[in-house]
């Protein structure tokens, strides 16, 4: 078994619905179990300001699926939720986004996926709720602790924790 963390995100029409029903979905695949839950965070967009926040949250799992089994799990999540990529602008506003973060301390790289995320060290809005979860966590290609890779942010996103718990939704 490998423990993942996948960082959730909607931006668009219901989000708090949509964070809620891609965690479930996630749990009813039978493929992968809930550890834990960070809050909710409303996050402003990152890389392209013109869109509306986000909520974002991080799931802590347990899967005996390999990572690009665990990656068409999320992408195949997307869909059923009705994200259509083939209509989206590179980070534009989306329904649902599910992204692995982390998976154990592996370092991977191909075409269509990147572990740890190629972005995670660059963004707030991913790193705040991982390091509510695993602070210490040394990225294995940076060699720096997720909280001194959060400190060296220049200009981090503006987060603000949503009334809600994610684990409560
Ligand atoms: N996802 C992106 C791009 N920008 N910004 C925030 N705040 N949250 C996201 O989940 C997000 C983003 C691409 O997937
Ligand atoms: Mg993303
Ligand atoms: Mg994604």
């Amino acid at each position: 078994m490998a423990i993942a963390y996948l960082c959730l995100g909607s931006n668009i029409g219901d989000r708090v619905g949509y964070v809620q029903l891609a965690r479930k979905m996630l749990v009813e695949s039978g493929k992968v179990t809930i550890v834990r839950s960070s809050a909710l965070y409303e996050t402003e967009p990152w890389g392209n300001p013109d869109q509306c926040w986000f909520l974002n949250a991080v799931l802590e799992v347990k899967t005996s699926l390999e990572p690009k089994e665990l990656l068409k799990l999320c992408l195949d999540t997307e869909k059923h939720l009705g994200r259509d990529r083939s209509k989206e602008l590179h980070w534009s506003s989306r329904t649902i986004d599910i992204d692995i973060l982390l998976y154990d301390d592996l370092i991977y790289e191909d075409d269509e996926l990147t572990i740890p995320h190629k972005h995670l060290h660059e963004r707030a809005f991913a790193l705040v709720p991982l390091l509510e979860l695993v602070p210490d966590y040394i990225h294995p290609k940076l060699k720096k602790s997720l909280l001194e890779l959060h400190e060296a942010i220049e200009n981090p996103e503006d987060i603000v924790l949503f009334g809600t718990r994610f684990d409560e939704l």
